[in-house]
């Protein structure tokens, strides 16, 4: 097991749109089990592949409260979405940046399990919001590229400022 590299935003690798996995390799075992150390790490609820610089269709993702509930989604599509809700959202790409956003409030998401089986989920709430948010990096996009232009603005004067201090 290996903690990885997050990529912040606005790194432009965090734009690159995912590839399907098409065998549930060793590498790709390998991959899922170090973005779940990753991830209980940083601590996060979710992480996609895409954050870890490898563009593949993989996400984990634990909201349980226990963090004993690790969820790994292959290749996801949502087959059905509905209803809508706002909800705080914060990422790892993002650091201390958190602001609303407008999510479905209820999705089914298909997907390959690690055994290469295929799965159906029926999420609502926080787990929909993250499984909306990680096929969002899987596509190349941030949640902050939701939100307003003028916002988006503000965060990268925001994350430029943090990086000169850190510096
Ligand atoms: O840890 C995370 N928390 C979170 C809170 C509200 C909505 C979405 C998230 S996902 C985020 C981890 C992350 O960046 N995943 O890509
Ligand atoms: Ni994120």
């Amino acid at each position: 097991m290996a903690l990885l590299p997050i990529l912040r935003f606005p790194d432009p690798r965090l734009k690159r749109v995912a590839a399907p996995v098409n065998e549930i390799s060793d590498s790709v075992r390998r991959l899922v089990c170090d973005m779940a150390e990753t991830m209980y790490e940083a601590p996060g609820i979710g992480l996609a592949a895409t954050q870890v610089n490898v563009h593949k269709r993989v996400i984990v993702i634990d909201t349980s409260e226990t963090k004993d509930r690790l969820l790994v989604l292959i290749n996801p599509v949502l087959v059905d979405v509905s209803g809508s809700q706002v909800c705080e959202e914060g990422c790892l790409s993002v650091p201390g940046i958190y602001d609303k956003v407008e999510r479905a409030e209820r999705v089914v998401a298909r997907y390959l399990d690690l055994d290469g089986n295929g799965q159906t989920l029926d999420a609502e709430g926080l787990l929909a919001v993250c499984i909306q948010h990680e096929i969002d990096h899987l596509e190349g996009k941030v949640f902050v590229e939701r939100l307003s232009l003028l916002k988006q603005t503000r965060i990268k004067a925001k994350l430029a400022k943090q990086a000169r201090i850190t510096a």
